[in-house]
């Protein structure tokens, strides 16, 4: 019988592949934000596995994925310390190779969801040569470590069950929340676009994008997919973007003159936690 297992002392001293299936996985988790917790705690916690920057391999095998998960932030420190307590040792179980890189929008301008994630896209890329991108809001945790951070054959959309829509996908297309491009797809359709700003539509312009470049949304089952998101109310600056319903109507047109090929942006800052990579950026309104 052949030796399917991944076995850390292969010839050459060479780590096999680790498995399809992880083998740690615990199911269903328990998921509290009442806990006050210090990004001191958490760094005591899951600090020791890290290396800087909130980067991780498996010891005893090859990673199947190399991915980079992506935060676009503003103000959220206390979300993110519950993100980083509860989402490192899931995907620590899932044996990926991965970096958490927290895209920091500097000064008090209109929030950009989706162009901070472009730029966590290209960014994180020249930092390692990852294959798979995860872009996630920090005030959503996975109760379900089934739910793999992981790219597949097309555009994932993880975040399909959250406790605030009583665990219901609310539409079809909906791809806000968590989602899980590979490079190449992301590459495919240009990246998100840049020019939503403030609340809402940029991740139904990705949903058309991913459709009209002929791809389709894949997602985990309703019970695998769940999450719990922190509660709070809407941020500063932040407001509903007033045109963001139009401008679903020019996607089509877009995509290949607002994406990646016209990021623009200045880098102020990256600093290392061991939990993750602040890269903190002026991301040009004009642009
Ligand atoms: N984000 C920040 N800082 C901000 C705004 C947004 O970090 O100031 C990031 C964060 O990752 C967040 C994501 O962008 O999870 C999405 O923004 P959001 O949480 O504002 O969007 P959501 O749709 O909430 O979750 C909208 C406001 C709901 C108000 C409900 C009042 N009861
Ligand atoms: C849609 C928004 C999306 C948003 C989704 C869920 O209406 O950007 O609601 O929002 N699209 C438009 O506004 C065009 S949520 O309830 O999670 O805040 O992701």
């Amino acid at each position: 019988r052949p030796n399917t297992t991944p076995t850390p002392g292969r010839p050459g001293g060479a780590l096999g592949p680790c498995p399809d299936g992880p083998p740690n996985l615990l199911g269903s988790l328990y998921v509290e934000f009442r806990t006050n917790r210090t990004l001191q705690d958490v760094r005591n916690l899951v600090g020791p596995f890290l290396q800087q920057g909130g980067r991780y391999r498996p010891s005893s095998c090859v990673a199947r994925q190399k991915v980079a998960v992506i935060i676009p932030f503003r103000n959220r420190y206390e979300h993110l310390t519950h993100w980083l307590h509860y989402v490192h040792p899931v995907l620590m179980r899932q044996q990926l190779d991965y970096g958490v890189y927290v895209i920091n929008q500097d000064g008090d301008g209109a929030f950009n969801r989706a162009k901070l994630m472009n730029i966590g896209f290209v960014e994180a890329l020249i930092e390692y040569d990852y294959d798979c991108f995860v872009f996630s809001d920090v005030d959503l945790v996975p109760i379900d470590d089934r739910n793999l951070y992981r790219c597949s054959d097309h555009p994932r959309h993880l975040s399909v069950a959250v406790d605030k829509f009583n665990f219901i996908l609310p539409y079809a297309t909906i791809f806000g929340g968590v989602s899980a491009l590979s490079k190449q797809q992301f590459l495919k359709v240009n990246g998100f676009s840049n020019t939503f700003w403030g609340w809402g539509g940029e991740d139904d312009d990705m949903s058309q994008r991913i459709s009209y470049r002929r791809m389709f949304i894949s997602r985990p089952d309703s019970v695998t997919g769940r999450y719990k998101m922190i509660q709070h109310e809407r941020d500063s600056h932040n407001d509903p973007n007033p045109r963001r319903v139009q401008k679903l109507t020019e996607t089509y047109f877009n995509i290949i003159k607002d994406g990646l090929s016209t990021l623009s942006y200045t880098v102020r800052e990256i600093r290392k936690d061991l939990l993750y990579t602040l890269v903190t950026v002026d991301n040009h309104r004009s642009g």
